[in-house]
């Protein structure tokens, strides 16, 4: 099977549920014969990034390298899913520029922040809330929301199936050959 590679970076607060496309999708693509990689908190801040803290400097340079590895592996002809929260337009931005425009769709996973408190799958969102979790996004750490993504997916209105099937309908004419 002949790829383009891609990179597909999705964006939205913590829970909105990012990770649960991109794993969902992935298993698509690679179901369908394609070569893929999912980058998300548990294999680059667990390490590449385990420097990093979520500080604005530290979510800017984790969203940097995140970038650069995400054109190495476009250099290897993979399609490269991303599922981080990127709060920040510049730097959103910047790994367009950084892997070119060709190879960035920007997802943006579009649930409202209620939706995401309610579900507080970790907890988190109690803990910001009670201080004990500082600097949390949507909390008191800023999420600048896309104002132009390539697709928006309102999780709150659509099953993770539908979802994912409007995703691959938009995705596999970019990556095939
Ligand atoms: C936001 C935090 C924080 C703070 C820990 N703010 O829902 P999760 O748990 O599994 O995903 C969140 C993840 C966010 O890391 P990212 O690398 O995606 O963030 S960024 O793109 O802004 O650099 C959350 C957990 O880490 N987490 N502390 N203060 N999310």
């Amino acid at each position: 099977l002949q790829q383009r590679p891609l990179l597909i970076w999705f964006t939205g607060l913590s829970g909105s549920g990012k990770s649960t496309l991109a794993v969902q999708l992935e298993a698509q693509l690679h179901d369908a014969g394609f070569k893929t990689y999912l980058l998300d908190g548990d294999n680059i801040r667990a390490g590449l990034n385990k420097d990093l803290t979520f500080t604005d400097e530290g979510r800017v340079e984790n969203i940097r390298r995140i970038g650069e590895v995400s054109k190495l592996m476009l250099d290897a002809g993979i399609i490269v899913l991303s599922a981080f929260i990127s709060p920040f337009h510049a730097d959103r931005e910047q790994v367009k520029n950084i892997v070119g425009s060709e190879n960035y769709l920007e997802v943006f996973v579009d649930t409202p922040i209620e939706i995401c408190e309610q579900r507080d799958v970790k907890g988190l969102y109690k803990k910001a809330r009670a201080g004990e979790v500082k600097n949390f996004t949507g909390i008191d750490s800023p999420y600048e929301a896309p104002q132009n993504p390539d697709i928006a997916i309102p999780t709150h209105r659509y099953s993770v199936e539908e979802s994912v099937d409007q995703l691959m309908n938009r995705i596999l004419p970019r990556v095939t050959a």
